[in-house]
């Protein structure tokens, strides 16, 4: 096959001081940290959606992407040859994995049987890549948003029998997902949520969401299939209000719904800044209840109010990321996929190369940054101090369970008030992550 990217070449680490734009500065992933591999921390994947699907097009413009690869129609033998242009591209770049959905990678035609055929056809292509370039499927998922169809959601849609074609069609891409050897399937609620509550039974609707993803689990396991579950959450967009609105409610959720055995969070930068948290809350609340996952890693823009995707190049938030990641044991069988596109007005094929680059540099800087930190214990030491009252015995025996509220008023009565608090330092905790940020 025709090489796509010509002229670029294999990226490869060159150190921090190097100005060549298309090599890694901080990506070295054979470098140990913390006793293992970059790669094998990072776990980069590529977006097959954003990546080789993505167009450009917006609400105002068609599509700007120079592609010269893609042909004028969206034909099987086209998705195959795309194939072997995304794994040109994989090479290049470095990266362990890719994630795709099942309409990404094939095109749908005109009914199931036509869309099994295609993606059959075109997950021989991937299966034969991944042998030759040993780039492997991080996770797979399937677009039960695009069609109209799916127009009042998948599982949640008001149509019986458009909950029956989503159930067909999350088969068949679990299928294909376990015959490439993916280690992961992705719920993301596309249209799963609401625009208006008058016509709306939410009750039932999320009891067929969850009677759905019982379902999906329920053939995993029969076919064989061990891969982790995950759920993505995002507040809003295209519904005003989507069930897996953000890593706590879609935790209540799986728990009340006796999913919590089989799913976990697939976090997404820009749709906790939707849901009003910065993404270190997420890691934070996942992390701490046991459901820590996967990342979608992107970034939004303060400045405009939707989902821009873009590719994450902030030292400061990686290294947020990578402290909670690191501090609640790594991601693996998950991974870093860089669910982001390049803008509309970077149209080149050598952009993608620039995103993806600065993306997993900005990761393996955060890495670096967060493992210093932790090897120093520096904020954990002042977080400890933070707390240090609660390693008194009184504070042993509330976190016990052998107080209660008599044997709490008992004390305060005697003591007349509690004891003075102390400083919460937050701006000498700043400094110190900056002092971090400037040398590690
Ligand atoms: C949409 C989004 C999806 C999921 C997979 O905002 O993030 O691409 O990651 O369906
Ligand atoms: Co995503």
């Amino acid at each position: 096959m025709a090489e796509a990217f010509t002229g670029i070449e294999k990226i490869r680490y060159e150190g921090p001081s190097s100005t060549n734009m298309l090599a890694f500065r901080h990506y070295d992933a054979d470098a140990l940290v913390e006793g293992k591999p970059m790669r094998d921390h990072l776990r980069f994947a590529v977006a097959y959606w954003h990546a080789f699907r993505g167009t450009g097009a917006d609400p105002f413009g068609p599509g700007t992407m120079l592609r010269p690869w893609e042909a004028a129609v969206d034909s099987v033998d086209n998705a195959v040859a795309r194939v072997g242009v995304a794994f040109e591209f994989m090479q290049k770049l470095g990266v362990d994995y890719y994630c795709f959905h099942d309409r990404d990678v094939a095109p749908e035609g005109a009914s199931l049987t036509e869309a099994n055929a295609n993606l059959d056809r075109v997950a021989d292509a991937l299966a034969a890549a991944q042998e030759r370039t040993g780039i492997k499927l991080l996770w797979g998922t399937a677009n039960l948003f695009s069609n109209p169809r799916y127009v009042h959601g998948a599982a949640t849609s008001c149509n019986v029998e458009t909950f029956a074609y989503a159930a067909a069609q999350v088969k068949k891409a679990i299928e294909v997902t376990h015959r490439l050897g993916g280690s992961g399937y992705t719920f993301w609620g596309g249209r799963e949520g609401y625009q208006c509550l008058w016509n709306t039974d939410m009750k039932r609707e999320t009891d067929h969401l969850a009677r759905f993803m019982h379902m999906a689990v329920d053939y995993a396991r029969e076919i064989g299939f061990t891969g982790q579950f995950y759920f993505e959450p995002k507040p809003r967009e295209p519904m005003k209000h989507q069930y897996d609105f953000d890593a706590a409610t879609c935790i209540n959720f799986l728990r009340a719904y006796g999913l919590e055995k089989h799913v976990k969070m697939n976090l997404e930068t820009n749709h906790a800044t939707l849901a009003g948290h910065e993404i270190q809350h997420e890691l934070e609340y996942a992390g701490m209840q046991g459901f820590l996952g996967s990342v979608d890693a992107n970034t939004g823009d303060t400045l405009v109010g939707w989902d821009t995707d873009q590719f994450p190049t902030s030292i400061y938030m990686t290294t947020q990321m990578m402290y909670s990641i690191l501090k609640y044991g790594g991601l693996a069988p998950g991974g870093i996929n860089f669910d982001a596109k390049v803008r509309r007005e970077s149209f080149e094929p050598v952009d993608l190369f620039h995103a993806h680059i600065g993306g997993m540099d900005a990761f393996a800087r955060g890495l670096k940054i967060a493992a210093a930190l932790r090897a120093d214990g520096a904020i954990q030491k002042l977080v400890e101090e933070r707390y240090a009252s609660w390693s008194s015995d009184l504070g042993k025996q509330i976190e016990a369970g052998s107080e209660s509220f008599a044997s709490l008023e008992k004390l305060m009565l005697a003591k007349g008030d509690a004891a003075a608090c102390t400083s919460g330092r937050q701006e000498l905790f700043e400094n110190v992550i900056n002092r971090y940020l400037d040398n590690a």
